[in-house]
């Protein structure tokens, strides 16, 4: 595999604000997120002028919407599309998903409008599993870990018990929480959110207000939110059991104030993940795989031009798939980035420890956990518990959502 290096030094016209970390797999909306996580020419983001360009070229701009057809389950098996080319992974051997795979994809789905009436509850804590009070060996000395985004070293944490969401906050409890407040999120306030190239049926039908020079895939949407992933036209109909996307970390921190609830800080997340197990890479132990089996929604094939969704999904999944870890927590590796409470800082001195297992007291990013539906071995190799990433406070794209936490 190739594995990345990274740099977290700011390019320019950002002092102060070095600690700040983007994966390769996110994009962030505001010029703080010019320190890129992977160190490979494609991995980045805006800097402060491309920024600048980026903002003006949103205003005036004629728009140019699709009709999309929503749905980020990847039928496998069901494909009748290209496919798939020559494959850096001999064992992936679904049907490839390109542009157009992706277009037939979305229209295979019933489109339907989210049913706000159904889903009225606020989150019931006292279902969630508890986890326990204890001193967590936290963080990793891997060699597949990314040291420049100070994922070491491993070291002792004690951690008070509380109580975490089985799953990552889904549409169906997002509409919930707008239903009650009315809330809007920043990416419709924005008026764009970053969309991943494939799950786009036909980019020309978009309006495209801008794209990170050194993460191309992305692609800044007109009118792509929670609501309309996609852009307008798609919908979360039949997503409503998916994790919700396209929220802002102060999305997510305004969903907690209504729930009553809070986003859990990175020694509580990582600590939750392991589910129980002590220095392995993933909430399973440390094998992908075991015995071919797949256990989270990650990337298979050649990222970013071919997707095999051998794991059944080529965007989202719905929260509840796969095995849950130990502790009946699902989909801690992979589906989508997850806010934690902390600011990110790449400097180990910094991060939660032991005595300060909150993180800094500020910063630029926010901190996420666990990787996404893009991540791949090759490129983006942070679906591992000890893995983690930043992105500004106000960012909001396809694969970032969010999970809770409460406490005893
Ligand atoms: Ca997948």
């Amino acid at each position: 595999m190739t594995q990345e290096t990274s740099s977290t030094v700011p390019t320019s016209g950002n002092a102060g604000k070095a600690e700040t970390s983007s994966c390769c797999c996110s994009a962030g909306r505001e010029a703080a997120l010019q320190a890129p996580a992977c160190g490979t020419p494609a991995a980045g983001n805006l800097n402060a002028r491309e920024a600048k360009d980026f903002h003006e070229g949103e205003t005036g701009a004629a728009s140019s919407f699709p009709q999309l057809q929503g749905s980020g389950r990847a039928e496998t098996g069901q494909e009748s599309g290209t496919p798939a080319a020559a494959s850096a992974d001999p064992k992936e051997a679904s049907p490839a998903y390109t542009g157009s795979a992706a277009e037939r994809f979305h229209s295979s789905a019933a489109q339907q409008e989210p049913s706000l009436a159904e889903h009225s509850a606020q989150p019931d804590p006292s279902q969630w599993p508890i986890i326990p009070e204890g001193t967590y060996i936290l963080g990793t000395d891997d060699g597949e870990g990314f040291a420049s985004d100070a994922e070491g070293p491993a070291r002792p944490v004690h951690i008070p018990a509380f109580r975490m969401s089985p799953y990552a906050v889904t549409n169906a409890e997002f509409a919930a929480f707008v239903q009650a407040t009315g809330y809007v999120t920043e990416a419709e306030k924005f008026g764009w959110s970053y969309v991943f190239q494939l799950l786009i049926p036909d980019p020309q039908q978009v309006k495209i207000v801008g794209s990170p020079e050194r993460t191309p895939w992305w692609l800044g949407v007109e009118g792509a939110t929670w609501r309309e992933p996609e852009g307008p036209g798609s919908g979360i109909g039949d997503r409503m059991d998916h994790p919700v996307v396209h929220v802002s970390w102060n999305d997510a921190a305004a969903y907690c104030a209504w729930a009553g609830v809070r986003l859990p800080t990175e020694v509580e997340w990582e600590a939750a993940a392991r589910g129980g197990l002590e220095r392995k890479r993933y909430p399973w132990g440390d094998v992908l795989r075991p015995g071919g089996e797949h256990r989270c929604n990650i990337w298979q094939g050649v990222f970013p031009t071919k997707n095999h969704a051998s794991d059944g999904y080529l965007g989202t999944a719905p929260v509840d798939v796969y095995l849950p870890n130990g502790y009946g927590l699902y989909n801690m590796s992979g589906n989508v980035w997850e806010w934690c409470g902390d600011w990110f800082t790449s400097d180990p001195a910094q991060r939660g420890s032991s005595d300060r297992p909150e993180g800094p007291a500020q910063g630029n990013a926010r901190l996420m956990k666990g990787g996404s539906y893009l991540c791949h071995q090759s490129y983006c190799n942070r679906y591992r518990v000890a893995a983690r990433s930043g992105n500004t406070p106000d960012s909001s794209t396809g694969n970032i959502g969010f999970r809770v936490v409460a406490d005893l």
